[in-house]
C-alpha cells in the first residue's frame, strides 16, 4: 500500500489499512449505505486543509487567515445547489445526525409534534426513535407502510397530521426501498400548516443523477449525508429555502458544532463535481438496474421482499421464510465474502439485535463497475449460502468464486504495491 510514511511512522495504523483495504479490494460490499469514493476525494480528504480552524462561514470567519478556506467551502456550497436545485445550502454538518439535530434546533421549540416514519418501516433512528436525544426534547408521532400496497401509508400521515397538528412533517428513511410522493406530503402539510423536512441520506446520488424525485424543489428543507449514493467524503448537508436559511446556518454554527472539518467540506466540492459529469448519471442508473437484478432473482428463489419492490438501490428482505434470522444470515455472509447489516422489517416481532431480515444494496458494487450479470450471479450465491447455513464446503467454494470476481473488478489499484 502505498502510503511510505505511514508505513515508517506508525506501522501499527498502517497494518490495519492495509488489511482494511484487502477486505475492502476481496468482497462483495453490499451495505447499502456504504460507497468507494474516487481517489481524488480521498486526496482532498487528507490535505492539508485539515490543520485550519473557521469557525463562521466564508466571509465572516472568527480567525484570520480563511482566505482560501472561504473560496473552498463558496465552491461546494455552489456545487451544491445547482446539482440539487436548492436556494440555500449549508456544507458543514458533520454528518446525517447533526445535519437532523440541526434542523429540529433551528426549526422547533421544546415539545413541539415532528410527524416521522417508524424506525422498523424504514425510518431512521434520527428520525425520533425513543433512544435519541431528539425524542427526549421533542415529540415525535410515528406513521407506517401499507402492508397492502407496500408503499408509505399517505392517508395514515394525513389522518395523524390533522390529529396532532405537528410543526414537521418529515420523510426520507434508510431501509425503504420506494419512491416518495413528496408533493402529496406537501398537500398534507399545507393543510395542517406544517413545515416539510426531507432526509435524503440514502438517495441523494439518485436524486442528482435525476433518477429519482427531487424533494429540494418542493419541500422547506433537506437533509442527506454525502457519503452513501452520492459517493463523496463521510459527512453532512443542509439544504432549505431562503426563508429558514439564517436559523438553520445558526443552528450548525455556534448553537451545534465549532469549527467544520473543511478537509471534509473540500472532499464534498470535489465530489459534487463528479457527480455533475454526464458519467455520473449513468452510474447512478446501474445502481438501479443492479438492485433490481438482485430483486428478480431473490424473487425466483422464494425470498420474501419488503415493499413488495425496490425502486431505489436497496433491498430489505424478511428471512422468515428461509428460517434463517438476520443476525446468522450477516455473520455467515459475512464469513463468505459478502458484506450486508442485519435489519429489523416492519412491526418485527424479533430483536434489534437479532432481527428477521438483511438489508443489502447495490452502490458501492456498482462504483466497482458490476453490472446485472454479476448481480444475479451474486443473488443466487447469497441465496444458496442462507438455504445451506450449515454447508462450510459450500461456503468455501463460494468464497473463492467470489474472490475471482472481485479480483476482475480493481479497486484502488492506485494505493496496492507488490511488497
Ligand atoms: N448508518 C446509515 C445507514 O446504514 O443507513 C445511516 O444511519
Amino acid at each position: 500500500m502505498h502510503y511510505t510514511n505511514l508505513q515508517n511512522s506508525d506501522p501499527d495504523i498502517y497494518n490495519f489499512l492495509k488489511k482494511e483495504l484487502q477486505r475492502q479490494q476481496e468482497n462483495l460490499e453490499m451495505i447499502p449505505s456504504e460507497n468507494f469514493v474516487s481517489i481524488a476525494v480521498l486526496e482532498a480528504l487528507g490535505s492539508i486543509t485539515t490543520n485550519k480552524y473557521s469557525e463562521g462561514y466564508p466571509g465572516k470567519r472568527y480567525y484570520g487567515g480563511n482566505q482560501y478556506i472561504d473560496e473552498i467551502e463558496n465552491i461546494a456550497i455552489e456545487r451544491a445547489k445547482k446539482l440539487f436545485n436548492a436556494d440555500h445550502v449549508n456544507v458543514q454538518p458533520l454528518s446525517g445526525a447533526p445535519a437532523n439535530l440541526a434542523v429540529y434546533t433551528a426549526l422547533l421549540d421544546i415539545g413541539d409534534t415532528v410527524l416521522g416514519m417508524d424506525l422498523s418501516h424504514g425510518g431512521h433512528l434520527t428520525h425520533g426513535h425513543p433512544v435519541t436525544l431528539p425524542a427526549k426534547i421533542y415529540n415525535f408521532i410515528r406513521y407506517k407502510t401499507n402492508p397492502e400496497t407496500g408503499l408509505i401509508n399517505y392517508d395514515e400521515i394525513e389522518k395523524l397530521a390533522k390529529e396532532h397538528k405537528p410543526k414537521i412533517i418529515l420523510v426520507g428513511f434508510s431501509s425503504y426501498s420506494r419512491e416518495i410522493d413528496y408533493q402529496k406530503i406537501k398537500q398534507i402539510a399545507d393543510e395542517v400548516g406544517a413545515i416539510t423536512m426531507a432526509d435524503i441520506a440514502h438517495i441523494a446520488g439518485l436524486i442528482a443523477a435525476g433518477h429519482l424525485n427531487n424533494p429540494v424543489e418542493i419541500f422547506d428543507v433537506v437533509t442527506t449525508t454525502t457519503h452513501k449514493t452520492l459517493r463523496g467524503p463521510r459527512g453532512g448537508m443542509i439544504m432549505c429555502r431562503e426563508e429558514y436559511a439564517d436559523k438553520i446556518d445558526k443552528a450548525v454554527f455556534p448553537h451545534l458544532q465549532g469549527g467544520p472539518h473543511e478537509n471534509i467540506i473540500a472532499a464534498k466540492a470535489v465530489a459534487f463535481k463528479e457527480a455533475m459529469d454526464p458519467s455520473f448519471k449513468e452510474y447512478a442508473g446501474q445502481i438501479l438496474k443492479n438492485a433490481k437484478a438482485l430483486e428478480k432473482v431473490f424473487r425466483e428463489r422464494g425470498f420474501t421482499i419488503c415493499f413488495h419492490q425496490t425502486d431505489n438501490h436497496l433491498l430489505l428482505l424478511d428471512l422468515r421464510s428461509k428460517n434463517i434470522d438476520g443476525k446468522t444470515a450477516q455473520e455467515i455472509l459475512d464469513k463468505t465474502g459478502i458484506t450486508v447489516n442485519k435489519n429489523v422489517i416492519p412491526d418485527d416481532p424479533a430483536s434489534p439485535m437479532r432481527p428477521s431480515g438483511i438489508r443489502l444494496g447495490t452502490p458501492a458494487l456498482t462504483t466497482r463497475g458490476m453490472k446485472e450479470a454479476e448481480m444475479e450471479q451474486i443473488a443466487n450465491w447469497i441465496a444458496d449460502i442462507l438455504e445451506n447455513p450449515e454447508d462450510e464446503s459450500l461456503h468455501m467454494k463460494i468464497n473463492q468464486e467470489i474472490k475471482s470476481l472481485t479480483s476482475h473488478f480493481p479497486l484502488y489499484p492506485e494505493l496496492s504495491s507488490e511488497e
